[in-house]
Parts: C-alpha cells; structure tokens; sequence
C-alpha cells in the first residue's frame, strides 16, 4: 500500500495554434461573440471552455479507469473547499501556460489580464477549507481515486469592504456570470428527507423496524468541479450538492387557497445552499447549519452506496475495502448515523453488522481546541430535524457507555464526560465524541495540536482505543503555492535544482548549498525585491498610497481572531509610531506592516481590531514625521487570490499566536516556502517549521503552552504588566483617546478593555515585551543583507516536509489504505 510518486511527463498534448483555434471557437460558438467585440471576461471564458475541453477528457478518463479497476477510494467530507481560481491551476497543471500565454499573445490578448478575470470560488472561510482544497489537489496529482463531497453555495465567503476602516460585508457571487468549471449532473440527483416523525413497526420475525416519515424532501443536484493533478493524467472531481425543492408539491395546502404557502417550502429547500456560514471556528449553532449539513451527508452517502452498488449489488460485505470516509472536522459528523440508518433500517442489516462498517469507514480530523468551535446540537433541534438520527446517536452511546462502564466501571464522572450527550438544563449532542466513536482513526494536524488533542481534548479515549488517535501535520501544494503564485522563484529554482521540485518538494533542499553564495543570494533577492514591486503596484491601486520596496515587507494574513493576536501586531506598530515620534532618529530599518483578514461579521472585537488597524493605518500613513519608516497596509477582501500576491512579496510572516491556540497554520509554510522568515510563538507547525530551519532562521518569543497553563493557573494580572511597561501603558491608553479617531474618542477602546478588564484571554500583554524584542532582532537581521538573504533561503530550502503531498502520504499510508491507480492515454 502506497502512494507512488507521480510522473511529470505530461500527457495532454495541444499546441498553441490548437489552443488558439479552441479559444476563438469558443469566442464564436459558445459565447456567441467574436474577437474583436470579446472583453477580458469573455477571453477568460473561452480560455477556459479551451480547457475544459482537455479537462473533460481526463475526467472521462480517469472515471473510466477507477471503475475498470474498482479501486478503493477516499471520499473528503467537508462542508468547506476554499478553491480560489482554477484556470491558472489548471494550465500549469496541465503544463499548458506557456502554450495559452503564447496563444493569446497572438490573438492580443494578455493572459495575466485574462487570469484576473476569474472570481475566487470563495466556498470555505480559512484554514479547514483551504487544506481542503490544497489536499484534493495532491490527491489527483498522485494519481490517487478520491472525490471531494461538500455543498454548492450559492454565495460563498462575504466580500469584504472597508469603508471609514469599518468591515463592510457584500455578498460573494462568485457564479452570478456563469461558471465555465462546472458540470451539473442531473442523471445523478438525490433526495433528502427531513422532520416528520419516526413510526416503531414489528417484522414478521419479531424484530423490531423503525420507519422514518418524513415531514420534508429536497433534491440534491451534483455539480462537479474538475480536480486536475499535476501532470495533467489524473482528474478528479469534487462534487457539490446544490439544494432545490423536490418538486414534491403539497397539493392539500394548494387546494385550501394556500398556494403562496406551498411555494414556500420550494423557497426553503433552495435556502439550504444559499450561503456559506461565515463564521471561522465558532459554533453557529443554528438549525439551518445543522440541515446544511445533514444535507450534503445525505446526498454524498447515497452518491457513494449507488456507485457501490453499480459494482457489488446488495453485498455489503467488500463495502469497507471500497470506501474510506475522512470527515473535516465534526461538521460532516452527522454522516455516521446516517450510514447507520441506511444500513439497518434500510438494508436491513443487524446492529453490530452495521456498526462494524461504519466504524471501519470513517476517518475524523480535529482543526482546532478552541470550546467555541466545538460543536454541540440541542438533542430538541436534531428531534425535531432528523428524528431518526437521534434515536441512532442514543443507542450509539448506550452501547458506549456499556464499554466505558466495563473499562472504569462504576465510575459516573467518566462516564458524563465521555458521553455523546451532555445533560444539563438543556441536552445537548456533542459532535467531536460522535466522530471520535465513529471513527477509527482521529488525527490532529500538527505535532503540538495532536497533543493536545490527546491529553487535554480526550484523554479517556486515548486511554480506552490506544493507537487510534494520532498526528498528520498539515501541509500546502507546492503547485499553487510556489510554482504558480511565484514565477520568477520558481524559475530560479528550477536553474538550481532541476524542474521536478513540485512532486518531490525535497529537492528544494538542494538549495541550502547555495545559501551562502553571493551570487544566488543576489539572485533569490532580486526575485523578492521584483514581487515586493508588484505588490507595492497593488498597495497603491486598492489603497492609494505609495509603499518603498526598501522597506521591509511584514506580512500578517489570517482570519482576524484574539488568539491570532493581530491586536499583538497593532499595539507593536503603535509603539514603533511612538518611539519615532519622541525620537525621529529612532533607529529602524523601514517597515511596511501589511495586513489581510476578514472578522465573522458578528464578531464585535474582530471587527473593532480591523477598524482599529485602518484609523493607526490612516495616521501613520499621513504622517510625514514617520512614513518614511514606518507605514501600514490593510489590503480589503483577503482571500486566495490576493494571497498568491502577498506571499511571494513577504520578507516578514507573522504567525504570533498564543501557544497552544493555533492547531497547525498553513499560512506559515506558504510564506516561509516562498522566502519569507518567520516570528513566531512555539503553536501549531510553526514549531515544526522551527526545527527544519533551525533556530538561526527564525524569530521565536513568547510563552510555551507549558508556561501559558502556568500563568493562567497562577491567576495572570494583565494590569502588572500595563503599570509595570510604560510602552504598553502609552499605547492601551492612546487607544482611548481621539488621536487616530478625530472627534470620536473612545472609539477604539473596546481592545484596551479586552486586554485589561476583560482579563486579555490570550495574553497579548503577557507577550508582547518578547515580541517587541524579537523585532528588533527582525531589524537588526534584515540590515545585514547577507544574513537575510541566506536566511530566507534557508526558509525555502527547509520546506521540504510541508507539502500536502506528505501530508497525503501519511493519511494514505497510516490510515485509508490506499493504492494509486495511474490514468494512462487512450
Ligand atoms: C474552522 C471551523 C471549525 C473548526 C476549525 C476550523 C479551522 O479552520 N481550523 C484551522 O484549520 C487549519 C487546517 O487544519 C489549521 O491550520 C488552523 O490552525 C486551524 O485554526
């Protein structure tokens, strides 16, 4: 069992005089238009039919090979996949870039004008919906048979706009055009039934059956993204499930005068795919969340049971050697007791039979620790939603709780704490224990995070199933994440290493000889001082200002959330503002901080760090006392796009972090991949990146998780350090006046109170006089031009191990047991 490299040899051969006939032909026959009227949008359209074409047969392909060989596969549940664009990936993928660039050229086209045509298909919020993506896209490299389930939002992530430094959110239409990607497949629409009530029956024999009536059923319609590995052999699909009324139509109210209202439930069945649920690692907790859910577990299970089934008829006796579900975190958790429904009410198969599949079914990854993103569903909202599912989740932990009692037996403290439903004034479900009992296999995403996951999430179940939880450290596609985004490195590399370092990231460690070679430094550089220009053009189209490419570039790009700690940023680049005010030779190498994070639009601090950064930003920017050194860039509606042009451009990567908080970060490897050198805490992978590049390439402060529990346990005074610091007086006390909000004083304050009556949760005070510290070391280092240079080589050279394709390896290897199935010509 194992997963072969990939070869690179390409096998989609079209030359540019092919790719121009397609281009304009899809000008003419699709789009209905011709060259010379054909804006940007229309050339990326018929670019993108060009390649669909070449898309399409490999999807043909590779769909015929996976079922002659009746292969195992992986089926990712996630109720996120934050794509971002797809036909520059594609081309690359494809190793049909140049042709396209070269083919457009022809026709007076650019090709990168064409490519920003493209909007971000924005279906996820962070970290968990990007690794989503970044993993389906080593799957196919690696010739892997997997499919992506998950939901078709209309709406995807909020666009965000800042006005008066306020987050503004506009809805994401990212299909409002039409989307050229995307292949609706009616021949395989499903059904999914919700509320009603549950009817117990006894069967001829005895046994007792239990039948779902249904109160609702909408229809699950599959659209199919093409997934196109590198080499361009192996394309697979992810699939979204779009909802829409079942056509089902409630005759009995129409027939009373109610017509309006019998269109209302079609209204509501189109509602549970309208849009993404913006919040990043916080519980929604509401009932459409829920059905969101339960939806796009339905329809995937039936979508798998049907292929299943084409293949081995009512035996479901190889079901387990076919199929291994991953769950992304608890949201597809729902997916457990409907398989068991499925197997016993509908196939009829006995208790512990169907138990025994499921178990060896599901796969679980925890993203995070954090309580508030834990998932728990009132037991009276899942009644009420799936009637049947509870039954199941209550005889699931019946029979637990038999196995916990023979393990500790009598001991009812373990027992609650073990159990799926926690009692209290009201019942709840939680979702991590049913995906832990559920599974057999749970990782965590990084050394520290798993852990944690084990010792303080659930230390009994580690106890009770050894071996079954375990780490799979994150990692990012060296495709997008290099090779695409960073042409002018990629290239450079390739002179040094050879051009098969995006299939064995590895081979980048054949740069480290060149670390302290002048001329390479000099090289690599020149490479970062040319993105830190396109992206300095960037500053100045979205913001209007000017930034110096001299300067260093620090980079913080994330969701904005306290244990992020952007606030850790701003109360530092405050005091940067502040020592350049009271001494105007205050000695500092220029510095840009450059920021991109969205706030979950009901998050009243985030939304007021965001706003806090833009009215410092404003000030600084404006002041010609200090923005020869000092500016500050917060570029609007972050998101995958405007991270490729970020990262290439970073010197700095901020991955600041309250230790223990942060599960991996993937941001941190695609920054430091592209040269940028790390400060950082010891949380999440950033502890792994430390040990590949080793202490002299990167800037640690801060508490360890083991101090973060101590000064927590021994009761923290954020207000010591506020008297014992005056820099951090001045700034907490800055906030409150009207300096950077003229006329409106106390305008920002609500982060002082955070941070000093509010008990500053994630001690930004308790670090910040390590983090100042380490900038200055920052500083100091970038001013030897030398030492820079060859630290963020070494920065390049060192992230070998943090390609999703190892990431891939270890999920393929130690838990799915999966074989590649190369898709050959023909
Ligand atoms: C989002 C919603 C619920 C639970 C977790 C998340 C999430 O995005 N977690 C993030 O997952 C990333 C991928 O594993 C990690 O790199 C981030 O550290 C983690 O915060």
């Amino acid at each position: 069992m194992s997963a072969k490299k990939p070869n690179v040899e390409r096998d989609v051969t079209i030359n540019k005089s092919e790719f121009k006939a397609a281009v304009v032909r899809h000008l003419h026959c699709t789009l209905g238009t011709d060259e010379n009227k054909a804006n940007n949008h229309a050339w990326w359209k018929a670019t993108c039919s060009a390649m669909q074409e070449q898309v399409l047969e490999g999807i043909r392909k590779t769909q015929k090979t996976h079922y002659l060989n009746d292969t195992r596969a992986v089926h990712y549940f996630s109720a996120e996949f934050l794509m971002g664009r797809l036909l520059s990936n594609n081309l690359q993928n494809f190793g049909l870039f140049d042709v396209a660039n070269d083919a457009l050229n022809e026709l007076g086209v650019s090709l990168s004008d064409v490519l920003e045509e493209e909007p971000d298909m924005a279906l996820g919020n962070g970290g968990l919906g990007r690794l989503a993506a970044c993993f389906i896209d080593s799957l196919a490299t690696m010739e892997l048979p997997a499919i992506g389930y998950g939901i078709h939002y209309e709406h995807g992530l909020f666009r965000q706009e800042i006005q008066g430094g306020a987050q503004i959110e506009r809805p994401d239409s990212w299909r409002d055009y039409g989307n050229p990607w995307e292949i609706c497949r009616p021949e395989s629409i499903q059904e999914v039934s919700l509320y009603g009530y549950v009817e117990t029956k006894y069967g001829e024999n005895g046994r007792i059956q239990k039948e779902w009536h249904p109160g609702h059923i909408v229809k699950g319609i599959p659209w199919d993204i093409p997934v196109v590995g590198y080499g361009g052999k192996t394309v697979n699909v992810l699939r979204l499930w779009q909802s829409k009324s079942s056509g089902y139509f409630n005759w009995d109210v129409f027939n009373a005068g109610g017509y309006v209202d019998a269109q209302v439930e079609n209204v509501q069945a189109e509602t549970i795919s309208k849009v993404l649920y913006p919040n990043d690692e916080t519980e929604a907790g509401k009932e459409l969340r829920l059905i969101q859910q339960y939806f796009f577990c339905a329809c995937s299970l039936k979508d798998i049971i049907r292929r299943y089934k084409r293949a081995h008829g009512d035996d479901w006796s190889r079901f387990i050697d076919q199929v291994v579900i991953q769950l992304n975190d608890t949201h597809p958790a729902i997916a457990i007791p409907e398989l068991m429904r499925i197997l016993v009410d509908r196939a009829e198969l006995d208790w512990d039979q169907a138990w025994g599949i499921c178990t060896k079914v599901f796969a679980y990854t925890n993203h995070t620790l954090l309580p508030e993103a834990l998932e728990r569903w009132p037991a009276r909202m899942l009644e009420k939603i799936l009637p049947r599912h509870l039954e199941i989740i209550y005889e699931i932990n019946h029979r637990f709780m038999k196995e916990v009692d023979k393990k500790w037996p009598g001991d009812n403290a373990v027992k609650a704490r073990l159990s799926i439903i926690e009692e209290g004034n009201e019942k709840m479900v939680r979702m991590g224990h049913l995906s832990v009992i559920g599974s057999f296999a749970v990782n965590g995403v990084a050394e520290l995070h798993s852990r944690l996951v084990k010792q303080n999430l659930f230390p009994e179940f580690d106890a009770l199933w050894p071996g079954k939880l375990t780490n799979v450290t994150n990692g990012i596609t060296p495709r997008r994440w290099l090779k695409a985004c960073n042409p002018a490195l990629s290239k450079l590399i390739d002179k040094k290493v050879g051009a098969d370092w995006p299939l064995e990231l590895k081979k980048l460690e054949g740069l480290e000889k060149y670390a302290g070679n002048k001329t390479f430094q000099k090289q690599f550089m020149q490479v970062k001082q040319q993105n830190k220009q396109l992206l300095a053009a960037e500053i100045k189209e979205s913001l209007g200002f000017d930034v110096d490419t001299n300067a260093i570039f620090d980079v913080q790009i994330k969701r904005l959330h306290e244990y992020k700690r952007q606030h850790l940023a701003l109360l530092h680049i405050m005091a940067l503002y502040r020592r350049l005010l009271e001494n105007p030779d205050y000695d500092m190498h220029p510095r840009v901080f450059i920021f991109g994070a969205k706030a979950a639009p009901g998050y009243k601090l985030a939304k007021d760090i965001i706003y806090a950064i833009n009215k410092v930003a404003d000030k600084i920017n404006n002041d010609a006392r200090v923005n020869q050194k000092l500016k500050v860039a917060f570029l609007p509606n972050y998101r995958v796009s405007l991270a490729e042009k970020m990262i290439p451009a970073a010197d700095v990567s901020e991955q600041i972090s309250t230790a223990g908080k942060e599960a991996s970060g993937t941001g941190n490897m695609k920054l430091a991949l592209n040269g940028a050198v790390t400060i950082g805490t010891l949380d999440g992978a950033n502890i792994e990146i430390a040990e590949e590049v080793g202490d002299d390439n990167i800037f640690i402060f801060g508490l360890t998780v083991d101090e973060v529990n101590e000064l927590k346990a021994s009761g923290y005074k954020p207000y010591d350090y506020y008297y014992k610091n005056p820099e951090i007086k001045a700034v907490l006390d800055w906030l409150e006046t009207d300096y950077f909000t003229p006329g409106k004083p106390g305008a920002l304050a609500s982060i002082k109170q955070s941070l000093l009556d509010h008990g500053d949760q994630y001690l930004v005070l308790a670090d910040y006089e390590a983090y100042s510290k380490a900038q200055e070391e920052v500083d100091k280092a970038y001013r030897d031009k030398e030492r820079w240079a060859k630290m963020a080589i070494i920065n390049t050279a060192k992230m070998g191990k943090f390609t999703s394709d190892r990431s891939i390896r270890d999920y393929v290897e130690r838990i799915w047991k999966l074989n590649a199935c190369p898709v050959r010509k023909g």
